[in-house]
């Protein structure tokens, strides 16, 4: 049987019943939880637009978007759930703030532009950071990780079509779209972590291949791929010191306010009271359907069994 270091050495993926050292399963539940829980939390911003999509063909695209968020949520906890954990467990601890969610859906959304650039901002950094997590050590974490990339990827483009509508549309719609891109790029930048003198935990992670990448990297990657798109686009990123390095190869840019991130992660960011006590609210209203689907299971098996 292979040891853990000679199943990392090798590259190949830890599965749910292999010897793991504590720490890298709390970590594991620790990364997958958080993400769960942003998928999640994350269908809150969107969701307000449903009922105020501008046409049936928005609309549509939305509740598919913001169903499959749903979906991913639940392929997480899933995958979770295989390293011991209790998916009822992990929403309380969200609840009770003892359990984060990505800092980025603590800001509100204005118009409908701010569906566009979630879509384009949002979802392209969802995408930068988890293509890599496809090849994560933990299986099932990389294997749902595998699905959940092919459905960033159409939210990234419906949102970058939307916004390509709206920029051939008036100068009312444009400028609608400017507001949108100048109070999200700062946040999306935020998303992938602290740089990386302040992450704590990239380094074992990244021995652990648990993260393939450091928060840093992925971040000047984000940079280097949204700047075309962009221009292409027709708006201005909010960064005055963002310019192409040749001898880098690649953009210089401006320090985000890791002042701001650090209020958002630790519950001080515009939304967060709003967002958890949402979700309360929501996990509360759902307990009958849990309970009814737990006494249908058991009445099934009684059926099976007597
Ligand atoms: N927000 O040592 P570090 C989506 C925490 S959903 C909040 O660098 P790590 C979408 C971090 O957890 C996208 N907390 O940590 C959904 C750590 O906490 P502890 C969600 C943050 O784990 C719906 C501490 O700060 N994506 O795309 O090595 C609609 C120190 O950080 C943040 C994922 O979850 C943050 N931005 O690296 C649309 C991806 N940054 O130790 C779109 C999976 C850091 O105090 N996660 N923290 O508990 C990861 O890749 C990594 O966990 C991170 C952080 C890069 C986020």
């Amino acid at each position: 049987m292979s040891s853990f270091e000679d199943v990392l050495a090798a590259d190949r993926r830890i599965e749910p019943r292999d010897a793991v050292p504590d720490a890298y399963r709390s970590t594991m539940v620790r990364q997958i939880a958080q993400h769960a829980h942003s998928e999640i939390i994350g269908m809150q911003p969107e969701g307000y637009w449903i009922t105020r999509a501008p046409s049936l063909r928005r609309k549509a695209i939305l509740l598919a978007k913001v169903q499959d968020e749903a979906g991913h949520g639940l392929y997480l906890y899933s995958a979770a759930e295989t390293l011991g954990v209790d998916r009822d467990d992990l929403t309380e601890r969200l609840i009770d703030g003892r359990q984060k969610y990505s800092s980025i859906f603590n800001y509100p959304t204005l118009s409908y532009a701010d569906v566009g650039v979630i879509g384009w901002l949002v979802d392209g950094a969802a995408i930068c950071n988890q293509v890599p997590l496809c090849r994560s050590s933990y299986g099932p974490y990389a294997r749902a990780m595998i699905r959940i990339c092919k459905e960033e990827s159409f939210h990234q483009r419906q949102g970058y079509e939307l916004l390509l509508t709206m920029m051939g549309g008036t100068a009312a719609q444009r400028a609608q779209v400017q507001d949108a891109v100048d109070r999200w790029w700062w946040p999306s930048l935020m998303m992938f972590g602290p740089p990386d003198a302040d992450s704590p935990n990239t380094a074992r992670s990244m021995a652990w291949r648990i993260k393939r990448h450091t928060n840093d990297e992925l971040r000047q990657r984000f940079v280097d791929m949204t700047v075309p798109q962009a221009e292409r686009l027709g708006v201005t990123l909010p960064d005055p010191e963002l310019r192409w390095n040749p001898g880098r190869g690649r953009h210089d840019f401006g320090t985000p306010d890791w002042d701001e991130l650090k209020r958002v992660i630790s519950g001080g960011g515009p939304c967060n009271a709003e967002r958890i006590e949402r979700r309360r609210r929501a996990h509360e209203d759902g307990a009958w359907v849990r309970e009814a689907a737990l006494a249908h299971a058991a009445r099934r098996q009684e059926g099976e069994t007597g």
